[in-house]
């Protein structure tokens, strides 16, 4: 069963004016559709076929550039989309929220640590929020498709919150102002969805 391109749980609009909807189009019909396209094509016919993503990715040979830069582009947009709503923002409470403050001390001291690890991350990638068995969370970054799942890569434990800082992401809008754009993500972060995957990977 090849992997299929999710839909959006949301209109492209739904995310005016935080982000526009011909960047979300774009983004989901050509971007998160070719990573799609392009892991199908690299799996078929090898003993990766008919696993499930994240047992691919924590498996990953990372010199297989074409599963790495394609599974982690399948995989991270999923996340993506669905860590947005059009009712989000605001702030986490219950468990995952005490998770922040026992790690950062507060929750405007994590946006900030967050804001500037996506801000930093130079070229292409993603900022991440990741939980540890144990429930203990975690920033961190990653450069291109690469994520915190797979071997390696310095940034441990499951993401449950991850934002796209390539410039497709965010350069017909906001152009150069990419802090300008993690500002408006957080004015869409689905915190009820963040928990939700932080209860099922703590
Ligand atoms: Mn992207």
């Amino acid at each position: 069963m090849a992997f299929q391109l999710p839909n959006l749980p949301y209109a492209y609009d739904a995310l005016e004016p935080h982000i526009d909807a011909r960047t979300m189009e774009i983004h989901h019909t050509k971007h998160h559709n070719g990573y799609t396209t392009k892991l199908n094509a690299a799996i078929e016919g090898t003993d990766l076929s008919g696993k499930t993503i994240e047992e691919i990715m924590k498996d990953l040979d990372m010199s297989n550039a074409a599963v790495r830069n394609n599974g982690g582009g399948f995989y991270n947009h999923v996340l993506f989309w669905e860590v947005m709503s059009p009712n989000g923002g605001g702030a986490p409470d219950g468990e995952l929220g005490q998770a922040i403050d026992a790690a950062y001390g507060s929750f405007e001291n994590f946006k900030e640590q967050f804001s500037s690890a996506a801000a930093t991350r130079f070229g292409s990638g993603w900022a991440w929020l990741c939980v540890h068995p144990g429930g203990k969370v975690e920033i961190c970054s990653t450069p291109n498709q690469d994520n915190p799942l797979m071997p390696g890569v310095g940034c441990g434990g499951h993401p449950i919150l991850g934002i796209d800082v390539w410039e497709h992401a965010y350069y017909l809008h906001y152009q150069n102002r990419r802090p300008d754009y993690i500002q408006e993500f957080f004015s869409v972060i689905n915190w009820a969805k963040v928990a939700a995957y932080y209860a099922e990977n703590k």
